[in-house]
Order: C-alpha cells, then sequence, then structure tokens
C-alpha cells in the first residue's frame, strides 16, 4: 500500500515536466525558420521579359533565384530558363551556340564551363529554382537561351561586390 502514493507521485511529476516542456516547444522550433538563403523571384512572360534584368548581391552571398514562367503560350513556341554565366562570358556567343543544343535543353555541351547554373526550360505556369552562391566579385551575366529570347533582350547582370 505504501507504493501507490509514490507511483502516482512518479506519475504527476512525469506529467507536470512533459506538460512544460511541450508548451517550451512551438517557441525554440520557431527560430530556424529565418534561415536558408534569400530568394530572389523572377518572372518571365510570353512578352519575352524577365520582371527583373540586374540584382546586386554581396560577395559570398547565397541566393535562390527562383523563376515562374507566367505565360500561357505553349512550350514549344515560348519557353524560359535562366542561365547564370561567368563572368566575361560572350553572351551572344553562348546564345548562339545555345539555341542550336535543341536536344540538351538549349544547353550547348561544349560551353559548359561557362555555366555556373541553370533552370530546368519552362513550359507556362512551371517554376524551378537554382541555389548558386556568389563568393567572387564581378558581373554575372544572365539569359534565357531559348532561341531568339537573348536577342529580343531575355538577358540581365548580377553584380555582386
Ligand atoms: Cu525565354
Amino acid at each position: 500500500m505504501k507504493h501507490i502514493p509514490h507511483l502516482l507521485l512518479t506519475a504527476l511529476l512525469a506529467f507536470v515536466l512533459t506538460g512544460c516542456s511541450k508548451k517550451e516547444e512551438p517557441a525554440a522550433a520557431a527560430a530556424p525558420a529565418a534561415a536558408g538563403p534569400r530568394t530572389i523571384e523572377i518572372t518571365a512572360n510570353d512578352s519575352m521579359k524577365y520582371n527583373l534584368n540586374s540584382i546586386s548581391l554581396a560577395v559570398g552571398e547565397e541566393v535562390r533565384l527562383s523563376l515562374i514562367n507566367v505565360g500561357s503560350m505553349p512550350k514549344q513556341a515560348m519557353a524560359h530558363n535562366i542561365v547564370v554565366l561567368k563572368p566575361g562570358t560572350d553572351t551572344a556567343a553562348f546564345a548562339t551556340a545555345a539555341a542550336a543544343a535543341v536536344a540538351n535543353d538549349y544547353i550547348p555541351p561544349a560551353l559548359n564551363d561557362q555555366v555556373i547554373a541553370h533552370t530546368k526550360m519552362l513550359g507556362p505556369k512551371q517554376t524551378d529554382s537554382i541555389v548558386v552562391k556568389f563568393t567572387a566579385p564581378g558581373e554575372y551575366p544572365f539569359l534565357c537561351s531559348f532561341p531568339a529570347h537573348y536577342q529580343v533582350g531575355m538577358k540581365g547582370t548580377i553584380t555582386v561586390r
């Protein structure tokens, strides 16, 4: 009979302790939500335009470039991507080579060493993102490698300082 009150006390203590720790969990879990790279949203439309043509970043910054094709034309006629290139890349030559690289989703294999990162080629309402860490200062060109889009103005610069 002496053991019963002791067991009850132990159970009560366990309940109180569990209850206390559960109350603290939401506050503790909320803290890491802000971590991770900053997201920069870029849209591409049926008029062959990005909403952003210049982006400024700090050296060492890691960002998520998120591309959204907000157009509605079929993918065969109007698709978009973002290709981030190394500083100093001949972008016109890259775009010309890309137009011929249909089989490789318009990324020319011969110029792969100039590509830092690229999204998939997106049809209407599709989205894709790339995470890039810019460790060196410079002017990083970006463009859409779908045929003729670069020439119409789907290009820009990421300036890293
Ligand atoms: Cu495009």
